[in-house]
């Protein structure tokens, strides 16, 4: 019964994800994050990551990080995932001393981070976000 009624809000969630896509396509209006989005990603997390305690993920979707301010153990691995509907870059902030280079649409990058960074993508200057790393 349980199962089954969460297999149901899934459902719904993920509809309303695509609803949320087509009017973001319509009209380029910028979308906050509303609870349906955030439950689609933590769905997403779930999906890619099925065991490791040592990954994490940042989900790239309408024009943010997410989470925007991650904080890691040293040697753990972050992964982002481009789950928008444009291209976007992970790229060290501000003297752009490295990049992930062009993630695509569906397509995500690795880095296991050695200390901490302010990151943006250079596509959009205005997605920023940090990654600090305890040892
Ligand atoms: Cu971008």
């Amino acid at each position: 019964m349980k199962k089954r009624t969460v297999g149901l809000l899934s459902s719904l969630i993920f509809l309303m994800a695509i609803g949320i896509y087509s009017c973001k396509q319509d009209q380029s209006s910028k979308i906050g994050i509303s609870d349906n989005t955030k439950s689609t990603v933590e769905e997403k997390v779930e999906e890619v990551q099925p065991s490791s305690e040592h990954s994490h993920i940042v989900i790239i979707k309408g024009m943010q990080f997410i989470p925007q301010n991650l904080s890691v153990p040293a040697g753990d691995t972050i992964i982002w995932i481009n789950k928008d509907i444009v291209a976007h870059n992970v790229t060290q902030d501000t003297a752009r001393t490295w990049t992930s280079g062009e993630i695509a649409v569906g397509e995500s990058w690795t880095l296991v981070p050695n200390e901490g960074f302010d990151y943006l993508c250079t596509l959009h200057p205005t997605m920023k976000a940090s990654v600090s790393v305890t040892q």
